[in-house]
């Protein structure tokens, strides 16, 4: 039995050594991603465990993967894998044509995880736990890991499970913006807890402005509970009509892909612990800051005393010995 049961694609990334234009890019270093594994690890390392159901390539990449869910004692038990088909990858272009922004190029078309099914939903394994998480991402992948995490949202419901959704719209994984508006828009009739940023408030709800966006989902999908992401305004939460507003670190930032399942990883975990929305909202810009200043999503995601340590020490000069 684990806290939180997570469902979508891990993929190892390879991210650009230099900044620039792929084709000029000479080396690349490889990292453990994919947004759903990412927020379990960042619950794992907080203390609140997490399990992972999704499915691997019988290869090199997915044993990386396997070996690092594991190690960080994440739930493997409802890993699968497919002899047929392999890992997603992609690649990560840094810093161009804009300063400060990442770009994707994804090798993931019929993976191992694309070929996800319902039967990969086990109902006790989801209904014993206190939450279930996805994220649109796993909704754009393929019809089959769609109906996946619509069985796993459906059936933490029926049990009784809080679900909590992250829309991660992703364009370059969907046929057209108005698909990803239907699909996603029908998938949030499940959600309790939603995880969404201003442009995909603005594509999904035609508003962006916090009251509007909170009222919106309440009104038209029942949604209560929302973390609204501001990028470098920081956040802020509707928490049953409490709203918090909490500002961003200013970090020097080497790749900004990650910090929004660090948004979801510690604020899920927080709220699991007991903290307020308030103090969950305020560890998960400490969190969203640190994943940023490194290469990859996962490496920086904090422990309870590094996350204590940025939160005391941020702008002080502290002697860390
Ligand atoms: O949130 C970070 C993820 O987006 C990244 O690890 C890759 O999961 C990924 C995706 O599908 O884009």
């Amino acid at each position: 039995m684990v806290d939180i049961v997570a469902l979508g694609e891990p993929l190892v990334q390879f991210n650009a050594v230099t900044d620039g234009p792929l084709r000029h890019v000479v080396y690349f270093e490889k990292h453990a991603t994919g947004s759903e594994a990412n927020v379990c690890v960042a619950a794992v390392r907080l203390g609140v465990s997490c399990g992972l159901i999704t499915r691997l390539g019988m290869d090199e990449f997915g044993l990386f993967i396997y070996n690092w869910l594991r190690g960080e004692g994440v739930d493997v038990s409802h890993i699968k894998f497919d002899p047929e088909r392999s890992t997603g990858i992609y690649f990560v272009q840094r810093n161009y044509p804009l300063p400060g922004v990442s770009d994707v190029v994804y090798y993931r078309k019929g993976s191992a995880a694309s070929a996800m099914s319902t039967e990969d939903i086990d109902d006790g394994y989801v209904t014993n736990a206190r939450l279930f998480h996805t994220s649109g991402i796993t909704l754009a992948i393929s019809d089959s890991a769609r109906e996946t995490a619509i069985r796993g949202m459906e059936t933490a419901r029926r049990g009784g499970v809080l679900v909590s959704f992250d829309v991660n719209y992703r364009r370059k994984l969907w046929r057209s913006p108005s698909d990803a508006i239907n699909v996603l828009s029908s998938a949030l009739r499940f959600v309790d807890i939603l995880f969404l940023d201003d442009d995909e408030a603005r594509l999904l709800l035609g508003v962006s402005e916090p009251d509007a966006v909170f009222k919106e989902l309440n009104s038209r999908f029942g949604i209560g509970r929302v973390v609204l992401k501001l990028g470098l305004e920081g956040s802020i939460v509707n928490w049953d009509g409490k709203v918090v507003r909490v500002n961003a670190y200013k970090v020097p930032v080497k790749d900004p892909i990650g910090a929004g399942d660090a948004y979801a990883g510690v604020f899920l975990a927080s709220i699991l612990k007991g903290l307020s929305p308030e103090e969950s909202a305020r560890r998960v810009s400490a969190a969203a800051a640190m994943v940023v200043m490194v290469r990859g999503d996962e490496e920086n995601l904090p422990r309870e005393e590094e996350l204590e340590k940025f939160l005391s020490g941020y702008g002080r000069q502290v002697d860390l010995r």
